[in-house]
């Protein structure tokens, strides 16, 4: 399975997700002496325990947002899709709606040249339904996890 990288394209590329990979980390090691350069407070090029402690909180709360950004992100895309496909406005998606979005979120994945590629795994130039469902089906693993099933 090629799934876990071909996964923050087709959210950026769907539209109906940001990418939680926007901004990567150069690489462990210049993350880590940049790590170094902020909390070394008593600049002997080294942390000790209590600069390490400062880090690890400063961390977990980073973390922390980033998720909650996340989570929030996650809502909009989750109205702007409600209010895309709710055509008889009663606040919720039923099954004909879904479906609609399902075609619609489709036909874009279709046009996405770089995207399908990527879930084009038998290489014909469409996506089959099986490709489709595949690639939806991360979207929705995703969505849940975002969702709060991570504990704290
Ligand atoms: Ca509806
Ligand atoms: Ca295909």
């Amino acid at each position: 399975m090629k799934a876990a990288f071909l996964f923050p394209s087709l959210l950026a590329a769907t539209q109906f997700l940001v990418s939680a990979n926007a901004a990567e980390p150069d690489s462990a090691a210049a993350r880590d002496a940049e790590i170094i350069k902020r909390y070394d407070t008593n600049k002997d090029g080294k942390l000790d325990e209590a600069e390490v402690a400062a880090v690890k909180e400063t961390m977990l709360m980073e973390s922390q947002e980033n998720k909650e950004a996340r989570r929030e992100r996650l809502q909009e895309r989750q109205k702007s899709w409600l209010e895309e496909f709710d055509t008889n406005k009663d606040g919720k998606l039923d099954e004909a709606e879904k479906a609609a979005m399902d075609t619609t979120m489709r036909a874009r994945t279709e046009k996405r040249p770089q995207l399908l590629k990527r879930l084009d795994t038998d290489g014909d130039g469409k996506l089959s339904d099986a490709e489709w469902i595949a690639g939806r089906e991360k979207i929705r693993t995703r969505i849940e996890e975002a969702k709060g099933k991570d504990k704290k």
